[in-house]
Order: C-alpha cells, then sequence, then structure tokens
C-alpha cells in the first residue's frame, strides 16, 4: 500500500530539514519503505480537506490504505512497530527505545520550542531580554541531564533506535542557539545522526521540494 506523507509546499526554515516530515522520511528510509509526498500550502493546511486528517491543521500527516495518522511520535512509532529497523526485538529494549522517544518528544522538546518560540514570536517584546536567561537555563539543564545520561556511548541504549531518530530529530533544533556545540558529547550524538545514509536521504528529499520551490 502506498505511503503518503504531508510536507511543506515552502518550509520556513528554506530546507534545513527541521520542518517535522524530516523526522518521518527519517523513519521511511531507516525501515526502506517507499513514500510519496502530498505539499501544501498554509493555506491548504487550514482547508476542510487537510483538516480531516490533522485536526490542529498542521504537518506531518501519513496515509496509507485507509489509515491516516498525524503527530510525529504517533506517526514514528507506527512504521518502527511494522517494519524491522527501528525497535529492538526483545520486548524490554523495545520498551525502553520508546520511552526515549516519549522523553524527546515530552521533556526535551517543549524547552527547545520555548526557545525557538522566544526568538521568533517574542524577540520584539519589553520583556523578552529579562525572560531569554531564564528560557535557555531550562534548555541547558535539560541538555546536562542528558548528555550525562548519554556519556560516551553512541546510542542512547544499545543500537540505533527510534528514540535517537526522534531525539536527534529534536536536538537538531537546537543547534542555530549555539547551545547544542556547548554540549560536545550530544553533537558528536546529534553528528552521529546526521551520518547514517537514511538520514541524508530524507534531508536531501526535503531539501529537493525547497530548491525546486525557489
Ligand atoms: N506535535 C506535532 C507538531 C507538528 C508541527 O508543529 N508541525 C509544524 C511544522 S514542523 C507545522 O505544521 N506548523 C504550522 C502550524 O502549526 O500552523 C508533531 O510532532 O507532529
Amino acid at each position: 500500500m502506498t505511503i503518503t506523507i504531508t510536507a511543506f509546499e515552502r518550509s520556513p526554515d528554506r530546507g534545513q530539514g527541521l520542518a517535522r516530515d524530516t523526522r518521518v522520511r527519517w523513519a521511511l528510509e531507516e525501515t526502506g519503505q517507499p513514500y510519496e509526498v502530498r505539499l501544501v500550502s498554509f493555506r491548504a493546511m487550514q482547508e476542510p480537506a487537510h483538516m480531516a486528517l490533522h485536526p490542529f491543521g498542521q504537518i506531518p500527516t501519513y496515509e496509507e490504505g485507509d489509515l491516516a495518522l498525524f503527530e510525529t511520535g504517533a506517526i514514528v512509532l507506527h512504521i518502527a512497530g511494522r517494519h524491522a529497523g527501528l525497535l529492538p526485538k526483545d520486548a524490554n529494549a523495545r520498551a525502553r527505545a520508546i520511552t526515549w522517544m516519549f522523553a524527546a518528544l515530552n521533556t526535551v522538546e517543549p524547552p527547545i520550542l520555548e526557545l525557538a518560540n522566544a526568538k521568533l514570536l517574542e524577540g520584539d517584546k519589553p520583556w523578552n531580554r529579562e525572560r531569554q536567561p531564564l528560557v535557555e537555563d531550562r534548555v541547558r539543564n535539560r541538555m546536562g541531564q542528558l548528555s550525562r545520561r548519554l556519556g560516551d556511548a553512541d546510542w542512547l541504549d544499545g543500537a540505533f533506535s527510534a528514540g535517537d531518530l526522534m531525539m536527534v530529530s529534536v536536538l537538531l533544533r537546537l543547534r542555530s542557539s549555539g547551545i547544542l556545540d556547548e554540549y560536545p558529547k550530544l553533537a558528536g550524538y546529534v553528528a552521529r545522526g546526521e551520518a547514517r545514509p537514511a538520514y541524508q536521504r530524507a534531508f536531501e528529499a526535503q531539501l529537493a521540494v525547497y530548491k525546486e520551490g525557489s
């Protein structure tokens, strides 16, 4: 059955791979699943056809036969559950890998998004200068904890898993702030993720969309 995902017609990150379709593309590449992409404009994302797929009018979505999903956590978990390559066979190791997916999305991504929003949406507010260090502290606190847990390991729990795919995807959004480079172990971890051939293919595919639209 054909897998179709949605992605931005014109990604605001100009093809840096930060839009969340990249993590879904990456999961599909890791598991060797061909897929098609339907590009959507910001206007189309708010129209009934897309809202029926994604109640919050966002990308990415995932369609396969009569299954339609939204939320990258659910989509990557679905892909990883159906196809080999992203979750260990051992039940406990599998549960731990899924735990890392949730940790990436529920514990690590929120302060990183808060930091991005503080810059993008609140940079001109008079209170921003005072708040910014607090927002950065919350990110550094998580980075310190994550870096200590990773230690000198290549991946968070044994072999590369969907947990690492999600964590690396989330951490990538921190690079432009300079904070990621303050944690060499995490910077190395992200670089290892980016060096994976499946990530490279996902990155190139989303970049091609941006280039074609420019
Ligand atoms: N929690 C959602 C977040 C989805 C999300 O924020 N998508 C962004 C693109 S990366 C989007 O569609 N932004 C446009 C908007 O929210 O209107 C997920 O992980 O899928």
